[in-house]
């Protein structure tokens, strides 16, 4: 037992040394960044780009990993589940995620209505930037089932094919025939014609199946439950499948291991080549800054107010203490703006802080961080109303509904879609009929809420497994029960795959063996 408690505090100094590393890296990032600002002359963008080059090499290699972990852990978790066990479980799961996510949007709706951040602004004289995109809605509800069912399942690894709107050409005039025109009358011709284009009817698109670069996470997902599902199923025939997936994670997650230690390094470089390249906050936060008030409101009081009560209620367990347990990704997340490049860094804290049970986490971790986005529903729902204000107009108790119930969908949908953020921002606009050019309003202090959002869509996924975990107790004790009786020497072999090489010395596990046995111990 002495040997247990001295490595949990050599677990503990671990853990928070890394914590101090990651807030001290996010501290000098900032510092640096803003100092950098002002040196002269000025950086420029070659600088920048080299400045950032510590941190492009964190994000490839959490990036790198996600393919593995995520195939690995869907597979073996489902592949260690049973039928009924994994359905109720994912049952809880989603049940969780679609209350939370329309949870946010009310807070988001709610905030947003309260504040009237868009009734103070003049929209003309917000700076635009960037450009809106052109979204089918019910195309992007098809290509949702269409990229669930890749046809290639390698090309799934970095391409997605998804439904692109081509603008119809409309027949050229038969009276003037351009060929016969001078150069001159040419221009001319051209110049009414667009104005004639845009004063008449609208521009028609015809849908087109295009192939976009990006992993197809759905398709994967897909393929992994039903695949660890069969395996499941085979019982003795697929254990060598299963026990392949059970080692394919258990190495993924010790290179995790490894990755973690460069990430404060990594972080640092990202946070000051942001803060470098941002454009000048002043002019951006005076017209934008109730905006960006109300979302970040919103975020703080879903992720540390309203989801961790929800824990409370669920586990009976302190939710602050498990949201500690998360800072590492939570600092990833601020610093990548990606919850699937912050995955592999949940997954290490959701097993080694938080000692949720494997099984769950490696089931419900993935999942989550592709359709469990609590924060970019807030954010989409606060936007489309602050859209509406400043466009002076007064959105109905039906419209206000339809923001929600659209942000909500979305939300849950956005892995679908590759540029997601914009993609969806225009279909929740389109529902209500607000004008989707707009939304190049707000993409000046994108970059930024984008951060925020992202770390509440962390703090959800990984709030998530916990409150799935302890839901789930009753169940995967049975499940242990039922195992041990079956055959004694599997869970020694069990105990033997997860010997922890990565700390240097060999142990077994604690964590993986304490949670299979239900052991309330190490829950520090
Ligand atoms: C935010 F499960 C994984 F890790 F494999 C996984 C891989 C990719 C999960 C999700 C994705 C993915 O493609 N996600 C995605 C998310 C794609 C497009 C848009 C978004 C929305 O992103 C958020 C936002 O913009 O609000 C946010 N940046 O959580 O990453």
């Amino acid at each position: 037992m002495g040997g247990c408690s001295k490595r949990a505090v050599a677990k503990g100094v671990k853990s928070n040394l890394l914590l101090i590393l990651m807030i001290i890296a996010m501290a000098v990032g900032i510092g640096m960044g803003w100092g950098l600002r002002f040196v002269e002359p000025k950086l420029t963008k070659r600088d920048i780009f080299y400045l950032r080059f510590p941190g492009d090499i964190l994000l490839q290699m959490l990036k790198m990993l996600i393919l593995p972990l995520i195939v690995s852990s869907l597979v073996s978790a489902m592949a260690s589940l049973d039928l009924q066990e994994s359905g109720r479980i994912g049952l809880r799961a989603i049940v969780y995620y679609i209350t939370t996510t329309l949870f946010a949007v009310i807070m988001g709706i709610i905030l947003v209505l309260s504040i009237k951040p868009g009734d103070h602004g003049d929209k003309d004289s917000i700076t635009r930037s960037g450009k809106s995109k052109v979204v089918n809605t019910a195309d992007a509800l098809l290509d949702l089932i269409r990229v669930s069912f890749p046809d290639n399942l390698i090309e799934a690894c970095f391409q997605k094919k998804i439904t692109d709107q081509i603008p119809i050409e409309k027949p050229e005039p038969t009276t003037m025939d351009p060929e016969n025109l001078t150069a001159i009358t040419m221009y001319t011709y051209n110049i009414t014609n667009e104005t004639e284009e845009v004063s008449e009817e609208p521009q028609q698109y015809e849908p087109k199946v295009v192939t976009k670069p990006g992993m197809n996470v759905l398709g994967l997902v897909v393929f992994s439950l039903f695949f660890g599902c069969i395996i499941s199923r085979m019982k003795e025939k697929g254990r060598i499948l299963a026990e392949f997936f059970e080692a394919l994670n258990d190495a993924t997650m010790q290179l995790i291991t490894l990755v973690i230690w460069y990430s404060p390094i990594g972080v640092l470089f990202l946070i000051a080549a942001k803060m470098v390249e941002m454009d000048d906050p002043e002019v951006v936060f005076t017209q934008l800054g109730l905006y960006c008030v109300t979302v970040i409101v919103g975020l703080i009081i879903h992720g540390y107010i309203v989801l961790p009560i929800i824990y409370f209620i669920a586990t009976r367990k302190n939710p602050y203490r498990f949201i500690y347990g998360m800072v590492q990704a939570i600092v990833t997340a601020l610093a990548t703006a990606s919850s699937s490049a912050t995955l592999p860094v949940t997954m290490n804290c959701l097993e080694h802080n938080n000692n949720v049970d494997l099984r769950v986490a490696k089931f419900i971790a993935p999942i989550g961080a592709t359709i469990n986005m609590d924060g970019t529903a807030l954010y989409e729902a606060v936007a489309s109303i602050f859209i509406a204000q400043i466009n002076g107009i007064a959105l109905s108790i039906g419209q206000v509904i339809t923001v929600s119930v659209t942000a909500t969908a979305a939300a849950i949908g956005a892995a679908g879609v590759p540029q997601a953020g914009l993609v969806t921002m225009v279909i929740v606009l389109t529902a209500v009929g607000l004008p989707t050019e707009d939304v190049t309003v707000i993409l000046a202090v994108d970059w930024f809420l984008d951060r925020c959002r992202t770390s509440v869509n962390v703090l959800g996924d990984a709030l998530g497994a916990g409150i799935v975990y302890g839901l789930s107790r009753k169940e995967l004790a049975k499940m242990d029960a039922n195992k041990t009786k079956e055959n004694g020497h599997t869970e020694k072999k069990h105990a033997i795959t997860s010997v922890n090489i990565a700390n240097g010395d060999v142990t077994v596990n604690g964590i993986h063996n304490a949670s299979y046995l239900g052991d309330e111990s190490t829950n520090l």
